[in-house]
């Protein structure tokens, strides 16, 4: 293999070489290295588009949507993406016919004319014709995408370096929101209803993007900006930051998870359930006080208690640029931490969870991360040295340069037992 391909384009050149030596040469030679030449590039170009349709269940995939907005632009882009393909095909064979055709074999410079005006109009008319055929649709899906009357709840979400926080606002909405909701990383909306999603950012430019079901919205810090999301069936829908936003770009994901009615209730449930404090004396209660001396500054979980018997309220707006951290309330109701980048489940687990159908996935995803499922290993390197995971510019040494504040999660050099404590008290809290 390795040889062939080392060899065959320096056999060509030799023969083009000597083609050009001997103009009058051999033209069996010289058709049959031509036809060489094209074979590879042509055979590569075909075997890309072939297999770029392949990815049959691509988790971000435009052409597979799955709910009411993504299919509305779905249908939008099939006609004009159909209608591009056939253009180019016949451009590309026009062009190919021409330079075969006319190729310069010493004949005689051809009579020069200067335009043909019907021609020019026929060729403004027709892209003219084929750009109001494609804008008058686009438009009109656009002010239908943008619509927001209809909505039937409200989640609030802002980007930062580098996650996504959802905070859901009391409401009727949704079958009942009581208290406000703050979660991260997995936006939970209930199934087939028009949520309104009303999105900022607290540091750069970031853009919210789940493929399956919606087009992309900046998240831009000063604004809000809406976006419908709406999934027909229960189930599991990835996506990713879609505007480059810093070192840890790459992993600023998330995702989007649908729940039946019921489930969405069961969910709202278990978020404003009143915080359990840890029995005497375990490991958990050693995790728990762990917690409050190295975490709640920047980390809110609600509920929790402090030494003098207060809530303990976090203050991140003192040591993180965005002056925020996620809410850790209920880490093992979500299965993916840290922007969705990294998994709290064995990757069995996880495929199973993806692979649930929607009559099911409900239930499968209420269940968050069961004994059996839990992989706490990328959970230990988090705590171990986030900035190890996620390029975060969180150096401890360079605080001086930043007036003291983070980007990111630092480094909080804590001890092997100190991790076994914290992992014990961030998993088993129901
Ligand atoms: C200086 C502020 C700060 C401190 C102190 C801190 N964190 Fe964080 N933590 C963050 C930020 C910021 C993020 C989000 C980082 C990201 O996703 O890019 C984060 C993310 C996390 C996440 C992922 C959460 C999610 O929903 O995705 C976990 C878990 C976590 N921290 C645990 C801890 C624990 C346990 C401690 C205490 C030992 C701690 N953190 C201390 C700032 C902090
Ligand atoms: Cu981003």
């Amino acid at each position: 293999m390795s040889h062939s391909c080392a060899t065959k384009p320096l056999q060509s050149n030799m023969t083009t070489v000597k083609n050009v030596q001997n103009q009058s040469g051999d033209s069996m030679t010289s058709n049959s290295t031509r036809r060489r030449r094209w074979a590879m590039p042509v055979a590569a170009v075909a075997a890309f588009t072939v297999l770029s349709g392949c990815a049959k269940d691509a988790p971000q995939d435009t052409w597979q949507p799955a709910g009411e907005n993504a299919r509305k632009i779905h249908d939008l882009q099939v006609w004009p993406f159909g209608i591009a393909g056939i253009v180019l095909l016949i451009v590309c064979a026009a062009v190919g016919y021409s330079v075969f055709k006319f190729r310069d074999r010493g004949q005689a410079i051809p009579k020069q004319s200067h335009g043909k005006p019907s021609l020019e109009i026929a060729l403004t008319v027709l892209p003219a014709l084929i750009l109001i055929g494609i804008g008058i649709p686009t438009v009109s899906t656009l002010f239908d995408l943008a619509k927001t009357s209809d909505t039937e709840c409200v989640v609030n979400v802002t980007g930062q370096q580098w996650w996504w926080e959802y905070d859901y606002p009391a409401q009727a909405g949704c079958g009942g929101i009581e208290k406000p909701i703050v979660t991260s990383g997995q936006l939970v909306i209930p199934a087939g209803q028009h949520v309104l999603l009303r999105i900022s950012s607290r540091d750069v430019i970031h853009s919210y993007w789940i493929p399956k079901l919606n087009g992309k919205r900046d998240a831009v810090p000063g604004r809000v900006q809406t976006l419908r999301m709406q999934a027909d069936q229960p189930g599991i829908y990835s996506g990713q930051c879609t505007e480059f936003c810093g070192l840890s770009h790459a992993y600023m994901r998330m995702e989007a998870v649908s729940l039946d009615a019921a489930g969405f209730k069961t969910w709202v449930d278990n978020q404003l359930k009143p915080y359990t404090a840890p029995t005497a004396d375990s490991k958990y209660s050693e995790g728990e006080a762990l917690f409050i001396t190295n975490c709640t500054r920047c980390h809110q979980v609600n509920g929790i208690l402090g030494t003098d018997g207060k809530e303990v309220i976090a203050r991140p707006d003192k040591y993180v640029y965005p002056g925020v951290a996620p809410n850790l309330t209920n880490l093992m109701t979500r299965t993916t931490f840290a922007g969705a980048a990294f998994d709290l489940q064995t990757e069995a687990c996880k495929t199973r969870l993806w692979n649930t159908p929607p009559a099911q996935f409900t239930a499968a995803y209420l269940e968050g991360v069961t004994p059996q499922c839990l992989d706490i290993v990328q959970l230990r390197e988090w705590l171990r040295n986030p900035t190890t995971k996620k390029p975060m510019y969180a150096d401890p040494t360079k605080l001086a340069t930043t007036g003291g504040m983070y980007r990111g999660m630092p480094n909080l050099g804590l001890t092997e037992d100190q991790i076994d404590k914290l992992v014990a008290y961030l998993t088993e809290r129901k």
